[in-house]
């Protein structure tokens, strides 16, 4: 009820200007060994706007380019594609978790090691540009419930 109400309340006060519709909670980017060229980022988006969002993948600090892949198992192979956009539904939220739809990292450009920050864009076909800063959790610490394919790809 609270959160409906401030979220109401920003909206109205916003309302003049361009209104920001996309909030990134719990936003994390997995830690591999120095050995690997690509990693990816997790995180819910929420759409607090009554329209539909389409949400397109920025850039980043620490890769040459990210992109937003699904994660699918096909004839007992898990394939990674690449999407253009995914949409999120007015009010609803799109998680983005391991084994799922992630933000690949495409050939990271510094280390990226545990406890260290990452900043990333994503950006919305309506020119909103949203930067997160997350933190890097190893991969050694994604608890077991979402870590059953880490040992292949993300
Ligand atoms: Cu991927």
């Amino acid at each position: 009820m609270l959160k409906i109400g401030r979220v109401m309340l920003a909206a109205a006060a916003l309302a003049p200007l361009l209104a920001h519709t996309l909030e990134i909670n719990d936003a994390y980017v997995r830690g591999l060994p120095p050995t690997q060229r690509n990693t990816a980022a997790f995180f819910t988006a929420v759409n607090t706007s009554d329209k539909p969002i389409e949400l397109m993948a920025g850039e980043s600090d620490a890769a040459e380019r990210i992109e937003i892949h699904s994660h699918q198992h096909r004839d007992g192979m898990m394939l990674m594609q690449e999407q253009a956009s995914v949409t999120i539904g007015a009010g609803e939220r799109f998680v983005f978790a391991p084994g799922k739809y992630h933000l690949m990292f495409i050939n990271i450009t510094r280390p990226v090691r545990d406890g260290e920050e990452v900043s990333f864009s994503l950006k919305t076909s309506s020119g909103q540009e949203v930067t997160v800063v997350a933190p890097v959790v190893s991969v050694l610490k994604e608890s077991t419930a979402t870590k059953e394919h880490s040992g292949m790809h993300p």
